[in-house]
């Protein structure tokens, strides 16, 4: 049904549809979610912005999209038979890859008849009275239910940069997290890149095989290590098939929820410089997250780290021809891994392709964008099409478009204004029955991000099924207890380097957000250890009403 005829229906109707659940967002969290909540017998209602399931992989189409986690790691572990009938193609999942696996577990749990595609969720509002969020979409229909999940991704609203003139350019423009649904094509074309962050370090290479010229636009150097990319053979598949159960066990205690990379023991200083030398080495040759995983105090001391970030360093040296372009490709201004390590196929050899010409913003800023070209300090450089890697506001970003408010009309973006609060990343003070999957202040985007979404769906399961067995109405986390998560959270974070860096981590890349560290930096396994412990000890910080 089209949007209109939905929203004529919907007014018709006058009173909202009830649920029991309402989820906003059908990426994996949400698809999971419903998932889950269906199987304990509650109605749910998700809404998604987008045409179909898929979330992260349904926007970011650019071209040489895939994940940074492999395959084998990167999916569902919440149903066997799924796990084992499904088959990864290739080490690290492309977009396409991903968005196929998405639609094939709508298609198999039967998902679709539960979610209303196309449709925004513009503002919730939770009634203390009634104790029912109302929550009202762009399209006019308006739901309730006593639980209000927000399924909306850490990376999911994408970001233009604050040039003057963004909005002249006259060509075709694209931002990497809005990518057409159809394939666009480069050939014969001048193109300019802005941002030189994961996603342009995966789209460079291919956009250069296409493009008739590309100008990468670089303010900000980056790490990153090569992926080794390559086909996953039937034997390495039925291997990792075979050792399900033990490998996502493991996972599941590790600092990134990745049973690949278990926590490392040695210290960097623990051995020779020649023997560190060959440590990296392995790593640089295995690929991936690797080199991250090689010591323990990598991202905690900056000599430790000074250590692996020049051995990356040499090694752009050693690929790109010209040396002042090899120089100006070396990160100088944060540690190793304080930034979301890159992984890449080519991307540094892509530099020494004569189609390709890097353009230092850092020295000389951008000043405008015109209708036909990207003009630094006062030379324009004339391009046919313009892709906007600039990044998302990342973490906090999809919930502040929502106008979401309490009972006393406070709303999340005012109770959040000097920075997100959560108790757990799950829930907010004074929210009540608000949850968020994979928020600030948990895991999230420092993890395995499916192992971290079904551990928070599960932890919501478990606290709807108290709710249920108490007969409460609803569930609020208690001011005192995000204090101190928040405050742990904090304190943790400030012992590590991340706070060096100037990230989207640290929401440094949005302007006016206040910085501080986002994510929870004491890794799965003890953020898990923490939440099992409180469910055991009967939902230690929570408060069942009603
Ligand atoms: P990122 O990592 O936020 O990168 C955005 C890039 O865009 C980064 O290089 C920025 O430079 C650059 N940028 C942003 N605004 C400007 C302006 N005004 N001028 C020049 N350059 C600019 O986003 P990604 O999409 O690459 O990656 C996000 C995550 O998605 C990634 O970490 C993975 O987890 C998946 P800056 O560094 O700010 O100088």
């Amino acid at each position: 049904m089209a949007a209109p005829e939905r929203m004529a229906e919907a007014s018709a109707a006058r009173t909202p549809d009830r649920f029991d659940a309402i989820v906003v967002g059908a990426g994996f969290a949400g698809m999971y979610g419903l998932h889950r909540l269906r199987e304990m017998g509650l109605s749910v209602r998700v809404y998604e912005r987008g045409g179909d399931v898929g979330g992260t992989w349904y926007w970011n189409r650019y071209p040489g999209a895939r994940c940074d986690i492999e395959s084998q790691e990167y999916s569902y572990s919440f149903s066997s038979d799924l796990q084992q009938d499904w088959n990864w193609s290739e080490r690290y999942g492309t977009q396409p890859e991903l968005l196929a696996y998405a639609n094939h577990v709508a298609d198999r749990f039967d998902l679709r008849r539960d979610i209303r595609f196309e449709t925004r969720v513009a503002a919730a509002e939770y009634d203390d009275a009634s104790r029912l969020w109302t929550v009202t979409t762009d399209t006019g229909e308006t739901a309730t239910a006593p639980i209000f999940i927000l399924a909306t991704g850490n990376l999911s609203t994408p970001q233009l940069p604050d040039i003057p003139g963004v909005g002249d350019f006259a060509g075709r423009r694209f931002h990497t997290g809005d990518w057409p649904r159809e394939p666009v094509d480069f050939t014969g074309r001048r193109v300019g890149v802005i941002g030189t962050g994961s996603t342009a370090i995966q789209a460079i290479p291919a956009i250069a095989e296409e493009a008739k010229h590309l100008y990468v636009f670089q303010r900000t150097a980056n790490f990153s290590v090569p992926a080794h990319h390559g086909p996953m053979t039937d034997d390495f598949r039925a291997a990792a098939k075979a050792a399900y159960d033990e490998t996502r066990r493991l996972a599941r205690t590790t600092p990134f929820g990745i049973a690949r990379f278990p926590a490392p023991t040695r210290s960097t200083f623990d051995v020779s410089d020649e023997e560190r030398q060959e440590i990296y080495e392995k790593a640089w040759a295995m690929g991936g997250q690797a080199l991250l995983f090689s010591f323990n105090d990598l991202l905690i001391s900056e000599a430790a780290n000074e250590t692996a970030a020049e051995f990356v360093r040499n090694k752009i040296r050693a690929t790109v021809n010209d040396p002042e372009v090899a120089e100006l490709l070396c990160p100088d201004d944060h540690p190793i891994g304080t930034k979301r390590l890159c992984l890449d196929s080519h991307y540094f050899e892509t530099f020494n392709r004569k189609n390709v010409t890097l353009v230092d913003v850092r020295t000389t800023p951008i000043t405008e964008i015109t209708a036909s070209a990207v003009v630094v300090g006062d030379r324009p450089y004339e391009i046919d099409d313009l892709v906007l890697a600039t990044g998302f506001d990342a973490m906090t970003g999809a919930a502040r478009d929502i106008d979401i408010r309490n009972g006393n009309g406070l709303g999340l973006r005012d109770a959040w204004a000097d920075g997100p609060r959560t108790y757990l990343g799950l829930m907010v003070a004074g929210f009540p029955s608000l949850f968020m999957i994979t928020g600030p202040q948990s895991p999230s985007v420092k993890s395995q991000m499916i192992l971290s979404i079904e551990q928070h769906v599960d932890l919501i399961a478990s606290i709807v099924g108290r709710m249920r067995d108490a007969g409460a109405k609803a569930v609020a986390a208690t001011a005192d207890a995000q204090k101190n998560w928040v405050d742990h959270a904090n304190e943790l974070a400030e012992t590590t380097l991340y706070t060096k860096a100037n990230s989207w981590y640290m929401g440094a890349n949005t302007p006016g957000k206040p910085r501080m560290f986002m994510p929870y930096a004491g890794g799965v396994g003890r953020y898990k250890e923490t939440c099992d412990r409180i469910v055991a000890e009967g939902f230690t910080g929570f408060v069942f009403e009603g």
